[in-house]
């Protein structure tokens, strides 16, 4: 997020430093380029449970954009051994879910400090 914020400061600054010039400021910073999906489609949340067996967590998170889901405490599947191994009870973790039928499987996963 901060390399963004950097190059919108950037964009801002060029443009305020060019007078009104009809057409031409607006082409002076480029294509405007999107950050990438990865990091804005982390969600965040806590986990309240770990079930090793199962392979699922319980977690109590905040808005998934990409899942439309408002804040909730609930239970995701997850992907992938290392990533259910890499968590325990009471970590901050921002993560990627994504609907698989009528589960929501958590696939990406990353530990807060
Ligand atoms: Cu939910």
């Amino acid at each position: 997020m901060k390399p963004v914020q950097v190059i919108g400061l950037i964009a801002f600054a060029a443009s305020a430093m060019l007078p009104a010039q009809g057409g031409f400021s607006a082409n002076a910073a480029g294509p405007v380029k999107k950050p990438a999906a990865g990091s804005r489609a982390m969600a965040s949340a806590e986990v309240l449970k770990v079930y090793k067996n199962e392979k699922r967590l319980l977690l109590q998170h905040g808005p998934i954009e990409n899942l439309r889901m408002e804040a909730m405490t609930m239970e995701f599947g997850v992907s992938d051994q290392k990533l259910l191994d890499s968590v325990k009870q009471g970590d901050k973790i921002r993560f990627v879910a994504r609907r698989v039928g009528d589960d929501y499987i958590v696939t990406h996963l990353k530990l807060m400090k």
